[in-house]
């Protein structure tokens, strides 16, 4: 990929590109400034800390649509209604007197793999790295709902962050829901902390929603209102964002669930351009992290040159959390491609070779590294 200052192709009268801004189709071309610029601020794991069983808060990947608010947490309100028994009203103190519950979780942007794809859709341009885990703590969202007592004619939970902007025209505060028996789940969390400390701003200080097992624009960031609702929320992050679709026209199918994915932790010492990498023949480690949002990673296997061997597992961190795996390889010398293919419970297993979508959302294709031993 180069980066340019060619603009992604403008259909004036064409569907509204829902990822991006409006008129924005897929593209062949050159990275633009306008992707440059998403990359910049949204940034990813480097993947060198698939070592770590936590990630670093500072180096977990980070998606933010519009700007990162700054609010003073002493004067926040959680405002929880709709059909309800009774509405509530929280502050961040009387949030931290609740129980409280910490839930290790695997978050993942669906547009992870986005940049792979050809034709390119336009957005937030991911290679592989859109991916972190931390420790959430906070307070069980059922244990709010169950508060407020739940209408039995509900059909959604909408959440609404305080961060607000335009996308593909449409002025918006970020906002996602949930279905009722998502919301339900003891593991669904509002959380005010990150790995034991307050949360950073940039992943919703002072309080976020964490859906585990969802891809991660389910966990609305500075969270600021629950609405409980009788019929669908249509908002734009809902529908017509994050669907796989075929064609801009497609009505398509909501994202959800983390797709089975496996990541390996570069073998050796990169070129600083290319990141191609190098390593010296004898004995080497080959290692990565595995998750799915679908169920437990069931097996990993690695590939080298086309071969296939399965991993060693290790215990995962959680229910929705990565599981480390390794397989010991004697590196020859010459040129090789290495590979990682995780499979879950549901046997779901990674695809070989990609499937576009228009929206680029959900690519788990296997990751191939190429190595030079020498
Ligand atoms: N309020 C708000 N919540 C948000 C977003 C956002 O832009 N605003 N981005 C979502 C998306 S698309 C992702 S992938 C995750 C990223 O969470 P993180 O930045 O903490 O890793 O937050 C989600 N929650
Ligand atoms: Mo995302």
């Amino acid at each position: 990929m180069n980066y340019s200052n060619q603009q992604p192709t403008r259909e004036p009268s064409a569907e509204q590109a829902l990822v991006g801004a409006p008129g924005l189709q897929p593209t062949s071309g050159p990275l633009t400034r306008e992707e440059l610029q998403l990359a910049a601020r949204n940034h990813s794991m480097p993947l060198e800390m698939l070592r770590r069983e936590v990630t670093p808060p500072g180096l977990h990947y980070v998606l933010t649509h519009f700007d990162i608010p700054d609010p003073d947490a002493s004067s926040w309100h959680l405002r929880i209604g709709g059909a309800v028994e009774r509405a509530l009203e929280l502050g961040i103190a009387a949030l931290h007197r609740d129980p409280a519950i910490t839930v290790p979780v695997t978050l993942e942007c669906a547009g992870n793999g986005r940049s792979l794809l050809e034709p390119r859709p336009v957005s937030q341009p991911w290679v592989l790295e859109a991916v972190g885990t931390a420790y959430w703590t906070g307070v069980p969202l059922a244990y709010l709902l169950g508060k407020a007592g739940v209408l039995p004619d509900a059909v959604e939970v909408v959440f609404t962050g305080a961060d607000a902007g335009v996308q593909g025209g449409v002025p918006q505060q970020y906002a996602r829901s949930l279905p009722i028996r998502e919301a339900l789940r003891p593991d669904v969390v509002l959380a005010y902390k990150m790995n034991g400390a307050d949360l950073p701003p940039q992943h919703g200080y002072p309080l976020r929603l964490v859906v585990p097992g969802w891809y991660g624009m389910a966990s609305v960031k500075w969270l600021q209102s629950i609405d409980v609702v009788r019929s669908p929320f249509t908002g734009f992050q809902q529908q017509p964002a994050y669907r796989y679709q075929s064609t801009a026209d497609d009505a398509g199918t909501p994202v959800t669930r983390i797709r089975v994915r496996s990541l390996m932790v570069p073998p050796g010492v990169p070129d600083f351009f290319t990141r191609r990498r190098f390593l010296r023949p004898g004995p080497v480690m080959l290692e990565g992290r595995a998750w799915s949002g679908e169920g437990a990673v069931s097996a990993v296997e690695v590939g080298i040159d086309g071969t296939w061997l399965p991993a060693h597992l290790d215990k995962p961190v959680g229910g929705f959390a990565w599981r480390r795996w390794s397989l010991p390889w004697v590196a020859d010398p010459g040129e090789h491609v290495l590979a990682c293919r995780a499979t879950d419970i549901t046997g779901a297993t990674q695809p070989l070779e990609q499937n576009w979508n228009y929206q680029g959302m959900g690519n788990n294709v296997v990751q191939r590294v190429s190595v030079t031993v020498e």
